[in-house]
């Protein structure tokens, strides 16, 4: 028989806070255009759904992850509450060269950098002389080269006394516990100030130094997507001179990260129409939004997921870290489902999907009880069986 899925082999850390409210910042230039994009994801939610919480404040957002299985359930369910999952997003005032000596608003724009745990990194690759370039002309390559820069130099500078106080306890001091951290975070300065890389782009940290980065949560260890703002016309042909070469440039060195291009504009344009008159403009042009990829994918590279509750009362996704196991998924419905779990009952809602009917999955043998070490899958469709003194045995939230 080959091994219960979800009880596989031991997966890596994770750089990162831990948490499951986490943000993603939208990070760039001036005038690049995020504060356009940033509004439109906030009333893509307004739109969507009336979710009054949804706007935290000005600058923050919550936006609900458009999901069809989400909207299979609901549809499925008519249930009396229901709630998506969300992405938070931040908008971040434009990073100017030399922030990280406090140039612009540099330090206060750090600091908000700082607590988002991923990044939208917006360049502009739009033309338009009515609209002020901070570096004079559109260059979305040496764009990205200087937020790097002002990032990385911002991570070297929080390194100097994060440095002389465990010099100070670990070395002179004699604190041998405090040695490994001081020896971490001396490979760490070197691959900063002398490699002059991001935290991020070495992909060989162990267990251990993933614990130490993980307290001091460096900006270049936060995940970025790049978001590459074109013309409407541009975006329709999918054909810029900048592409390729930011894609190179990304590529040479952030392997691995995403480079959606995207039109504020035009996501601007589709959002002021109804979906009649957005599905005829989309159709004519042969074009359509990137909206949904791009929520998706700055979710994803938050290392979250969510599984479902599903029945009348409430159809709900709950965000969870990837890699969790399944009493600490029942942990956010409630400590007590972690506390007593028992099991967790487990649907694919793909296999509820085809099967029709919670029923009928049972009927064919794919409604799975799971223990304690099952790690849970993104969209699994989950009734947790838990054991309680003072609460009911089991409850389907
Ligand atoms: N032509 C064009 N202009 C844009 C686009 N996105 C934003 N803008 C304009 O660029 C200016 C700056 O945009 P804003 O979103 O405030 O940029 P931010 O400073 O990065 O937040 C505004 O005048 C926008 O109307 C776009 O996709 N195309
Ligand atoms: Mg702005």
């Amino acid at each position: 028989m080959p091994p219960k899925k979800g009880e596989g082999p031991k997966q890596p850390p994770l750089i990162g806070r831990f948490g499951t409210s986490l943000k993603i910042g939208i990070v760039g230039l001036p005038n690049v255009g995020k504060s356009t994009f940033f509004n439109v994801l906030t009333k893509s939610q307004a739109a969507a759904e009336n979710f009054p919480f949804c706007t935290i404040d000005p600058n923050e957002s919550r936006v609900p992850i458009p999901d069809e299985r989400y909207d299979y359930l609901c549809t499925f369910h008519k249930p009396l509450s229901k709630v998506p999952a969300f992405l938070n997003v931040v908008d971040i005032a434009g990073l100017v060269k030399g922030a990280h000596a406090g140039q612009g608003l540099g330090n206060a724009f750090l600091s908000h950098i700082s607590a988002c745990d991923g990044i939208f990194h917006m360049t502009r690759a739009f033309e338009d002389e009515d609209i002020i370039h901070v570096e004079g002309n559109v260059d979305p390559v040496r764009d990205i080269e200087i937020i790097h820069e002002e990032l990385r130099l911002k991570d070297e500078e929080s390194l100097g006394p994060i440095i002389d106080k465990l010099e100070k306890t670990a070395v002179r001091g004699g604190d041998k516990k405090l040695k490994p951290e001081y020896d971490i975070m001396l490979k760490v300065k070197n691959w900063i100030s002398e490699e002059k890389k991001h935290v991020r782009f070495y992909n060989d940290w162990n267990e251990k130094e993933i614990d130490v980065l993980n307290k001091y949560l460096f900006l270049t260890s936060k995940p970025m997507i790049y978001l590459v703002n074109l013309s409407e016309k541009d975006y329709i042909r999918k054909k810029n001179k900048w592409l390729i070469k930011i894609k190179e440039w990304v590529d040479a060195h952030d392997p691995g990260a995403m480079v959606i291009p995207v039109s504020g504009g035009l996501e601007a344009k589709l959002q002021d129409m109804t979906d009649e008159e957005k599905d005829k403009y989309c159709e004519e042009a042969k074009t359509q939004s990137v909206l949904t990829k791009i929520i998706k994918t700055g979710y994803a590279a938050l290392q979250l997921e969510y599984f479902f509750t599903a029945g009348p009362d409430e159809v709900r996704a709950w965000t969870v870290r990837k890699g969790s196991k399944a009493p600490q998924a029942a942990g956010k419905i409630h400590t007590d489902f972690e506390k007593g779990f028992i099991m967790a009952e487990v649907m694919k809602f793909q296999d509820f999907k085809e099967e029709g009917t919670e029923n009928a999955v049972k009927a064919a043998g794919k409604y799975r009880q799971l223990g304690r070490t099952y790690i849970v899958e993104d969209g699994d469709i989950i009734f947790f069986k838990f054991n309680t003194p003072n609460a009911p045995k089991a409850a389907k939230k």
